[in-house]
């Protein structure tokens, strides 16, 4: 069993959904004062150290943003405050005359074991659309992943942890489970690994 320390649903849904098979993932609600820096990195990590303080191990987090190259990275890690302001309408608004719509969507999962810290990274090349399309959360109508066949993370459902910045950054971590075996962590911290 493993935890996550975040504020956001849907994000506990994405991660459940492609762990569940190796590990149980429970949720822990967190509604912290994440540390201000423009590195996700250094977000998650500074975040995770500060929580480790407070949450049952072992447990992650997950810093992420959209990286829009037009607009110079922005809104980056600010991603999270620039949606709930502005949301998709507001993205495109700033995006209207905007030739170039590359953008990256970047994750670092900070992963606490009990005895170490360390940060797992995915990216998402792709565009901005011109319009929302398809549900989903964030900025997922807007987002049009590589490789997707034009469709936005909205539309592509649970497709899109193939593609997505998330689904590449658990990829690493479930390596790095799998390099350690589930076996060793139960052991160590008692609480490890789909059996335990
Ligand atoms: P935490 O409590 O886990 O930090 P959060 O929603 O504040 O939840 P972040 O700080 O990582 O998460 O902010 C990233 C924001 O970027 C998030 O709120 C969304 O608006 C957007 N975002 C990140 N990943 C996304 C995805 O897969 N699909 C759509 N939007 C996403």
């Amino acid at each position: 069993m493993i935890y996550l320390a975040s504020s956001n649903r849907h994000k506990y849904e994405e991660f459940r959904r492609m762990l569940s098979d190796i590990m149980e993932v429970r949720w822990i609600q967190v509604d912290y004062l994440e540390p201000q820096s423009d590195d996700l990195e250094e977000v998650a990590l500074t975040s995770a150290l500060w929580l480790a303080d407070y949450l049952p191990k072992p447990f992650f987090l997950e810093d992420a943003g959209l990286f829009i190259r037009a607009l110079g990275g922005f809104p980056g890690p600010f991603s999270s405050y620039v949606f709930s302001k502005l949301g998709n309408e507001g993205v495109l608004k700033l995006m209207s005359d905007v030739k170039d719509r590359e953008a990256e969507f970047i994750s670092v999962i900070a992963l606490h074991t009990g005895r170490e810290l360390l940060t797992f990274m995915g990216r998402s090349r792709g565009q901005i659309s011109t319009e929302p399309r398809g549900g989903g959360w964030g900025f997922d109508p807007v987002f049009i992943p590589e490789g997707s066949g034009g469709r936005t993370f909205g539309e592509l459902g649970e497709e899109k942890d193939a593609f997505s910045h998330r689904g590449a950054a658990v990829r690493e971590l479930r390596r790095f489970i799998q390099a350690r075996g589930a076996q060793l962590f139960k052991n160590e911290l008692g609480s490890w690994g789909a059996e335990g």
